[in-house]
């Protein structure tokens, strides 16, 4: 039997304090988590500190980060009262149920994680691969049509070939895509070879922050999915293995702004830790959010349209966070910008971006001046979350065997 912490459906999301949060962060989680916790009956959100250290921090700089990402989350409208916030290292049992779980994850499944396939270069090596086997099925095209066409006797079969060489050779250049290929193979083994073993582990640790609490809904934005999905699969594994333990738990996307791209360059999305120009930080000036959008890339066309469609990644994203923080109709909003060029679109949404943030930003200020008041919450979330995690974590070593 499941043993619940709680009854009543559970909700939980965190944030990792690896940089200022930014604007992606605020509109596909923070945002949309302060509407959630008023339709569960629980709700948890972790500042995750342990998933920060994946990668090199200064140690001021995270532990300000910290404070700041609680003020954030705080200050977009998470109730400390109705909902437990607290940092993630406060709570040993996450790291406990994290090597419990590790004992069920595999490496395949780790190493098909896209976070960890791009940091590592994986993903580079699998599009090659994919370009290497076009290159191959372009070849086998040419050969099956020489070959029908060829196979009356032997002789002729050699001729054809030569000329399949041939043209493969004019075609591409197969021994070299292939040298590229090797090279590619070598420097992500080296990659590897450096690369913390944090970042290729962290999402078992994500599955243990998720399970402890037994949540039933998580919500992420579109690039946390997978490890999501992950949680399910170590929790439907280790269900089965030694019995009820965890409840499998779903993942959450918000239809809108579930992926909110980089406004320099529309094809990668927003992340804290890029903190460049296409990045908006929750903490930046009205001066520096107008610059940021006013410079946003865009396209050679005029029309203020939804459509995600390549070279026109740029405008929908505009649109899509402007969607989301207006809480109009995309019908509303086609029509609002009409008559309009994408200098008006651009003013509009730095104004609106600004709007939205200020208070939030005034509500930061506040909470980073009053530390003591950021502690007394953030211990009471410790205490109120190690209750429900040590009952969960006692429970799966009791299944595991492990004298408790
Ligand atoms: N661009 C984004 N659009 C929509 N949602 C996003 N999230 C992150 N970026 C976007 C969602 O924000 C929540 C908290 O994310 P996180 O801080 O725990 O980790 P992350 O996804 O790795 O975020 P960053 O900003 O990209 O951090 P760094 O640069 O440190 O890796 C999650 O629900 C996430 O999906």
């Amino acid at each position: 039997m499941i043993v619940l912490a709680y009854m009543g459906k559970t909700v939980l999301s965190g944030i990792k304090p690896s940089g200022i949060p930014q604007l992606g962060n605020y509109v596909g989680a923070i945002s949309y988590w302060a509407e959630l916790q008023n339709k569960y009956d629980h709700a948890i959100f972790p500042v995750v500190d342990l998933h920060a250290i994946t990668v090199p921090q200064d140690p001021k700089v995270l532990s300000h980060q910290t404070y700041l990402t609680t003020a954030i989350i705080l200050a977009s409208g998470i109730n400390p009262k109705k909902s437990i916030v607290f940092v993630q290292s406060d709570v040993p049992a996450h790291s406990e149920l994290m090597w419990l779980l590790t004992t069920v994850a595999t490496m395949g499944e780790l190493g098909r994680m896209t976070q960890y396939k791009d940091k590592s270069g994986t993903a580079q090596l699998d599009s090659v691969e994919k370009a290497l086997s076009e290159e191959l099925r372009e070849a086998y095209k040419i050969a099956h049509a020489q070959i029908d066409t060829n196979t009356s006797n032997v002789d002729d079969m050699a001729a054809a070939l030569v000329k399949i060489q041939a043209q493969l050779k004019a075609k591409s250049d197969l021994p070299k895509l292939q040298r590229y290929m090797l090279l590619l193979k070598l420097l992500e083994e080296r990659r590897r070879d450096r690369m913390g073993a944090g970042l290729f582990t962290y999402p078992v640790l994500m599955a243990a922050d998720i399970l402890l609490y037994q949540a039933n809904v998580v919500p992420v934005g579109e690039d946390q999915k997978q490890h999501v999905e992950l949680a399910r699969d170590l929790a439907e594994r280790f269900n089965k293995r030694f019995g009820e333990t965890f409840v499998v738990p779903e993942p959450l996307l918000r239809k809108e702004g579930a992926r909110i791209m980089d406004l320099l360059d529309p094809a990668k999305k927003m992340s804290k830790s890029d903190n460049d120009n296409g990045c908006i930080l929750l903490t930046d000036s009205p001066e520096i959010i107008r610059k940021k959008i006013m410079r946003a890339e865009t396209d050679s066309g005029h029309d203020i349209k939804f459509n995600p469609v390549i070279d026109r990644e740029g405008v929908h994203n505009l649109l899509t966070i402007y969607k989301v923080l207006s809480g109009k109709t995309e019908a509303q909003i086609e029509k609002h910008f009409a008559k309009s060029g994408y200098g008006d679109l651009k003013r509009e949404l730095s104004e609106l971006v600004i709007a939205k943030l200020s208070p939030i930003q005034k509500q930061i200020d506040k909470y980073m001046k009053n530390k003591k008041l950021l502690e007394r919450i953030l211990n009471d979330g410790a205490q109120r979350a190690d209750k429900i995690a040590q009952k969960t974590l006692a429970e799966a070593k009791k299944k595991i065997g492990l004298i408790t």
